[in-house]
């Protein structure tokens, strides 16, 4: 334990030698390592997933393979990580504590905010050879539930309008492609590790309506020429907090600007489809495979789908993390019902996996009292989030002639937690990039079920018409909605486990 008062030194290559020994560090020389990998969206997760892989590929003897970050929108972790030499602790919290780790894989990051031309520079560079993606549903800029590009998106508008530097990210990467091209070089793949369902398809799909809409032609070769393999990601990593900052320092008598905390458990799972070399991943656990598919249906749906749930209804009942909203008996016991009714029978059979074994050990993971994720963190962006992790399921089950009571439970507490505020009355702010869309009718509704369940399933955006024209499906929602409405929504949920 260090004193809190003391000046700490700052994690960098210089003070890398002096850190505690139970602290890992990067176990081969980053001076010899060149970059291979741009990525674009450097938050907390790719941080905690493909850095960790890339650091143990790196450490295994691959030297070409460095990462460049790029911050889309925000420079704040450029300009935290940058007098660190571009090192960060990977903190993987277990219940029995904390396991650091020093990454070496990033190599440097650049805004394309306020750096659009070194941000073009990198993405043109004919040693990137592979472009990962995280930059969350939202940053893909499609329309949710078909999947195409959202041509009115105002950061699409902008791109389509000429602005010479991009700054949605198919503009980004159209445009990059775009100079490759012109100046002879052969394309990167794209490899997008973000919760969309056949993420690759659709990053594809929109990067070349994105190109199609500025040149034909370019578009036509985006769609023929270039590889955008699908995968499946998983690592728990919670927002990091202060005092996550504050128990490096304690704990081991550094200072790190932002540390990245995650569970132990990680999953990566890619399509081995690549046009100009690609990482041997496999090298450091991932699994790469001709299908994704199964993988990737069973992750969304088991894993994000209850996560959403337990977002949802968790924060209307006060309940601020995972591990809290697991533990409550009504909500442990509706997740369950949600895993076995509506979402395991629409999964694929997924190669070396049983589906009771993965439920059961996600159930495990999510009580891990150790992670404070917190159940509004989830909560945000639920109108990308809700089509491809319960809409979709759900529609497979009415298509099957069955019904999904237990999504239109979700889908329910979700439109009720549009009101801003808890059963308990705390209020909370929606984040949503459709909450101009969304806020108002949830106010001009107040608590007339029936006319709040109207005007949210008309944004096709969000609900595909299969789903909004099923008159079974929405007077499930209607009917929990009111009980929700009318008891709260403890009772409904006790009601909706009694039925
Ligand atoms: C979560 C995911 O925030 C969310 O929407 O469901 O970030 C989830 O924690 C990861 O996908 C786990 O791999």
């Amino acid at each position: 334990m260090t004193d809190e008062t003391r000046p700490a030194p700052r994690l960098a290559e210089a003070t890398l030698a002096s850190l505690p020994g139970d602290v890992e560090r990067p176990r081969y020389d980053r001076h010899a390592v060149t970059p291979g990998i741009a990525h674009i969206g450097v938050g907390a997760f790719c941080r905690a997933h493909t850095c960790l892989y890339t650091d143990d590929l790196l450490a295994s003897g691959a030297r070409d393979w460095g990462i460049v970050g790029i911050a889309p929108n925000r420079a704040a972790v450029r300009d935290a990580l940058a007098p660190q030499d571009w090192l960060y602790t990977l903190s993987v919290r277990a219940p029995e504590g904390d396991r650091r780790r020093v990454i070496g894989a990033l190599r440097g990051v650049v805004s394309a905010a306020d750096e659009a031309a070194a941000t073009l520079r990198l993405l043109t560079d004919p040693s990137i050879r592979v472009v990962t993606l995280t930059v969350t549903e939202k940053g893909y800029c499609q329309d949710a539930a078909t999947g195409d590009l959202d041509e009115t998106h105002p950061a699409i508008r902008a791109d389509l309008a000429g602005a010479a530097a991009p700054r949605s990210v198919p503009g980004l990467l159209a445009e990059a492609i775009g100079r490759r091209r012109r100046a002879g070089v052969a394309p990167f793949t794209v490899l997008s590790c973000d919760n969309l369902a056949e993420n690759g398809l659709k990053a594809h799909r929109i990067v070349s309506r994105f190109a199609t809409l500025r040149d034909q032609d370019l578009g036509r070769f985006i769609e023929n020429e270039v590889r955008f393999p699908c995968s499946m990601v998983d690592r728990i990593t919670p927002a990091t907090r202060d005092e996550d900052r504050a128990r490096l320092r304690a704990d081991c008598g550094y200072d790190d600007a932002w540390p990245v905390v995650a569970e132990p458990f990680h999953q990566w799972v890619i399509e081995d489809s690549f046009s100009a070399g690609r990482p041997r991943w496999e090298d450091a656990g991932a699994q790469l495979v001709a299908d994704v598919h199964p993988f990737e249906t069973m992750k969304l749906r088991c894993l994000n789908g209850t996560h959403s749930a337990l977002a949802y209804i968790g924060s209307l009942l006060g309940l601020e993390t995972v591990s809290a909203a697991i533990a409550d008996a009504d909500l442990g016991a509706f997740i369950r019902r949600l895993w076995q009714e509506d979402l395991v029978p629409t999964v694929p059979p997924v190669p070396g996996t049983d589906l009771a074994r993965y439920t059961a050990d996600l159930e495990e993971r999510y009580r891990n009292p150790a992670i404070r994720h917190l159940t509004l963190q989830i909560a945000m962006d639920g109108s990308q989030k809700l089509p491809p992790r319960l809409l979709a399921p759900a529609l497979e089950r009415i298509a099957k002639g069955g019904q999904a009571r237990a999504v239109a439970f979700v889908t329910a507490a979700w439109m009720r937690f549009l009101s801003g505020r808890t059963d308990a009355g705390a209020a909370y702010t929606v984040s949503d990039p459709l909450a101009g869309r969304l806020l108002s009718p949830a106010a001009a509704a107040g608590t007339d079920a029936a006319s709040l369940v109207g005007s949210l399933f008309a944004i096709a955006d969000i609900f595909p018409p299969a789903i909004a024209a099923d008159a079974g499906f929405r007077a499930l929602v209607t009917e929990q909605l009111a009980t929700i409405f009318t008891h709260g929504t403890r009772e409904a949920l006790r009601r909706f486990l009694r039925g």
